[in-house]
């Protein structure tokens, strides 16, 4: 490239009018690329402070027009811009590059200079512990190079670094290297080539001091694949669970879906400072540290089952989401919906299924059934957007996955399987839709699916209502069905949806199955299904395995959730009995009613003592809803009554069932570094029982807490106990937190727990420890994890963030007003909280508002928090 220093003069660089701010991009308007990249070469020389890139764009006009070249910026100034190796007259039209072409293919050329160490929003090529890494999804390229960023643009990739090799000893980027060198001036430089066409936001390049954990993997067609788990030297140890977790995950893929990995190396890199979870750049994965580092002293189990689903999840996004990719960010949950529900499908083959299902529901109903009935409330493919960051939600990544098993429950396993098959088939190398996923599994199953495709369309959690009016003379039972969807934003009226609901009845006298399930389809308003030929009055067992993600609400006679939670064969509904039984305990109790423990007390303890189930169910079917879950059915959420109402029921269960819950919280779960699900399930229910006896006896708990936190050989049973501990007012509590952190503070990911456990405690100094927490050292803004930890944590503490003093929500909203200055999006992720603000009683609903609109009125807003609280506030 000639000439790299010329800077623009007055004559090629027209001084453009400002872009609109905030525009709302709608998904009606998509229209398709006017300019193709067949192929892109990039030439990097990094450094921390400059680096500078130069990028040479083979361009092809798409169709008939005549259309300028537009290429997407980011603060990026073009330093120097050529066509086919000539100067080209360009302008600047906000952050677009705009350059008139002549003839239908062009080499355009241009050249930046970026500055990664400032880069604070860890979007495009940023720093972090001394390595550079980028992050693209989704519109992160932009800020790197000049580029139509958009994921209908695929490109065959070529790509060099040339960095001082002893800072950045290593330089990986997607795809193979074809060679590499060394250069002057201790600098070294390493070329690579993707053979595969892929949009920019699969982009990824690392250069840093990193350490590979190699390994090798055979797929089935017999070729070798390298692996190479990428860290820093003294975190080598702790990658054998993610090496493990890759090659089960490619395994499963080839097994389950006949999928195989296409490049002869998969590379995956840790970094410490990263806004999401990880993500799935081509051949490159990048990771946030705390989804691989992991052995038993620093990882609880919890952590070891989220970095199998996510090595796993980030694994399957190589066919679903690269060689298959979306047309534009409104299909995002063709890629994460789909994803998200193979690698829920992975871990329940890998565990127990009954459990992670109950797991995965849990986090539905506590992450996406608010978000659903508030005011951030979007269909899971959504229709407009102000910053497409603010759509990574529960709605389209775990919604979406209910639709998909949805599609699969409908189909069964052969036919689904034949679907995805010609999905991956069809659309090979392509950017498709949501629509051409429905349309692939309907041509190769001839089912026809064009109802459901409603759920795509359609915000809001439909509600079930069902009755069984039963006639003992005739011996028929007819189940009265129901449902409705309550109005969201821009959605006041609603459709009526295809509602899949696996159902069967069992015997009001002899708890046995007297209508086997079947999978009855409510489409309409309402609905009713006759049973005949019943000799005993029936038990309604309904959305087993919790076929639709919807809210069922049925009319209940007499002890029926008590008998469904002794003898319902369906491990979820026999959980959901459990669940609808301490509701009801919980509900009357926050309304001032007067509560009838008895029942819970007395399903909770046969199944404590149980000889058939296994310990993690236990664990889930006693552990009683969160505070935030129960205010979701509440008309008018009161976070004191509803705290007390479960403080009381925790005592009513801890005082009940001492001795049951006593004996599980001593059981032997033998050595920490057992991941069995036996061993996991056994130390889960282990302190989920001490958290029960915590409820009924402060004292006992502390002691016993203390005791499985000194004696303990593994972080989960260390973190089970301080969990409890952190919220009794005891000597034990001080000592173990000190212990906790003299023994940790030098382990970042450690250190996030510390600050987390105590955002988390109940208690009515919660908010001061949290100040006093934001003050500590080891705090800081910058990194997404410790904010997170702190700030996120305490967002979602429903009693101590809803303090009826309103100090909770001014400190979030400080929080965020001082994170949007340095990275929008995680500042964005912490606003939803404040979007319940209308559900409250009046004091509080007006102190959540009059934060949001502090926020609002905070000068230099980014797009992203503007969007969360201008949506919430409306
Ligand atoms: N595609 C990733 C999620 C992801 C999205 C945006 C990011 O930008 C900061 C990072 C990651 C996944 O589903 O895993
Ligand atoms: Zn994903």
């Amino acid at each position: 490239m000639a000439d790299i220093r010329t800077l623009p003069d007055a004559e090629t660089a027209p001084e453009a009018p400002p872009a609109p701010v905030h525009a709302t991009i709608r998904r009606e308007d998509y229209r398709p690329p006017d300019w193709l990249v067949p192929e892109i070469a990039l030439d990097f020389a990094l450094d921390a402070d400059v680096t500078r890139v130069r990028s040479r764009l083979t361009v092809e006009r798409n169709g008939a027009h005549d259309r300028p070249l537009r290429l997407d910026g980011d603060e990026l100034t073009p330093l120097n811009v050529l066509a086919n190796g000539q100067d080209v007259a360009w302008r600047m039209e906000g952050p677009q590059l705009v350059v008139d072409i002549e003839g239908d293919r062009a080499d355009l050329e241009t050249e930046v200079e970026i500055n990664p160490a400032q880069n604070t929003k860890l979007m495009g090529l940023y720093a972090s512990g001394g390595m550079l890494c980028t992050q693209c999804e989704a519109e992160g390229f932009r800020r790197i190079t000049f580029f139509p960023d958009r994921p209908d643009v695929l490109s065959r990739y070529r790509v060099r670094m040339d960095a001082d090799e002893q800072r950045f000893p290593i330089l990986l980027t997607n795809g193979n290297e074809l060679a590499s060198g060394k250069g002057e001036h201790g600098r070294h430089w390493a070329e690579w080539e993707d053979p595969f066409p892929k949009p920019s936001y699969l982009f990824a390049l690392v250069a840093g001091d990193l350490k590979p954990n190699r390994d090798t993997f055979t797929t089935m067609s017999g070729r070798k694949v390298d692996l190479a788990i990428w860290v820093r030297e003294a975190d080598l140890p702790k990658t054998g669970h993610a090496m493990a977790s890759l090659k089960a995950a490619m395994a499963w893929d080839e097994k389950v879906y006949g999928r195989e990995y296409d490049l002869d190396q998969f590379n995956i890199v840790a970094v410490s400072d990263f806004n999401m979870g990880a993500m799935e750049n081509k051949g490159l994965n990048v990771f946030n540290s705390r989804y691989i580092l992991a052995d038993p002293e620093i990882a609880t189990d919890a952590d070891f089952d989220a970095i199998a689903a996510v090595v796993a999840h980030e694994y399957f996004h190589n066919w679903s989401g690269n060689r298959v990719t979306c047309r534009d960010w409104f299909q995002l949950s063709l890629k994460e919906g789909f994803t998200v529900f193979r690698d829920q499908s992975f871990s329940a083959d890998m565990g127990s299924a009954a459990v992670k299902r109950i797991e995965d529901v849990r986090v539905l109903r506590m992450a996406q059934f608010p978000e659903d009935s508030g005011p951030l409330a979007h269909p899971v493919r959504p229709d407009s957007y102000i910053e497409i960051s603010n759509f990574y939600t529960a709605t389209v990544y775990n919604k979406g996955a209910e639709l998909i098993r949805m599609f699969h429950t409908v189909l069964g396993p052969e036919k689904f399987r034949a679907g995805t098959d010609l999905y991956f088939d069809r659309h090979d190398g392509e950017a498709a839709t949501c629509d051409d996923f429905v349309k692939a599994l309907e041509d190769a199953s001839g089912v026809d699916l064009s109802a459901f495709k409603i759920w795509y369309s359609q915000a809001g959690t439909p509600q079930v209502d069902a009755r069984i009016d039963y006639d003992a003379d005739t011996g028929t039972a007819l189940l009265k069905l129901g449902q409705r969807v309550a109005p969201t934003p821009g959605q006041p009226s609603k459709a009526p949806m295809p509602i899949p609901l696996r159902t069967a009845l069992l015997g009001e006298a002899s708890g046995a199955e007297i209508a086997s399930e079947q999978l009855i389809l409510l489409d309409r308003p309402e609905q009713t299904v006759r049973f005949e030929g019943l000799d005993e009055a029936p038990l309604l067992s309904i959305n087993r395995g919790f076929s639709a993600p919807v809210v069922v609400r049925a009319k209940r006679k007499g002890d029926e959730l008590e008998r469904l939670a002794q003898s319902d064969a369906d491990p979820f509904a026999r959980y959901e009995a459990m669940q609808e039984l301490a509701f009801e305990a919980l509900l009357a109790g926050a309304r001032g009613e007067a509560v009838d423990a008895e029942p819970l007390i007395r399903a909770a303890g046969n199944t404590l003592r149980s000889n058939e189930l296994d310990p993690a169910f236990k664990a889930e079917a006693i552990l009683l809803p969160t505070e935030a879950v129960i205010a979701e059915r509440m008309d008018v959420v009161d976070p004191d009554a509803i705290h007390s109402s479960r403080e009381h029921l925790r005592h009513a269960l801890g005082s009940a069932l001492m001795d049951d819950l006593a004996k599980a919280q001593a059981a032997d779960a033998g050595s920490g570094a057992d991941l069995s699900p036996l061993a996991k399930g056994t130390r889960r229910l282990r302190s989920v029982s001490l958290g029960l006896i915590a409820g009924a006896d402060q004292a006992r708990a502390a002691g016993l807490a203390k005791a499985q936190f000194d004696v303990a050989d593994n972080m989960t049973d260390r973190q089970g106990a301080l969990s409890v501990l952190v919220s009794l007012d005891a000597p034990e509590r001080e000592a173990a937190l000190t212990a906790f952190y003299e023994r940790f503070h030098e382990d970042a990911l450690v250190l996030d727990k510390w600050f987390a456990l105590q955002a988390a405690a109940q208690r009515t100094d919660t908010l001061d420890q949290v100040l006093t927490l934001a003050a500590h050292r080891e705090f800081t803004i910058a990194n997404p994890n410790r904010l997170r930890a702190l700030a996120g944590t305490f967002g979602v503490n429903h009693w101590a963030f809803n303090g009826a003093d309103g100090r909770g929500y001014a400190f979030l909203a400080d929080m965020i007003v001082a994170a949007d200055k340095l990275n929008p999006q995680v500042a964005a992720r912490l606003v939803p909280p404040f979007g319940r603000w209308r559900r409250f009683e009046p004091k509080r609903s007006a102190l959540m508002r009059s934060q949001l609109e502090r926020i609002m009125n905070t000068p230099g807003l980014s797009r992203d928090v503007f969007e969360q609280v201008s949506k919430s506030l409306a």
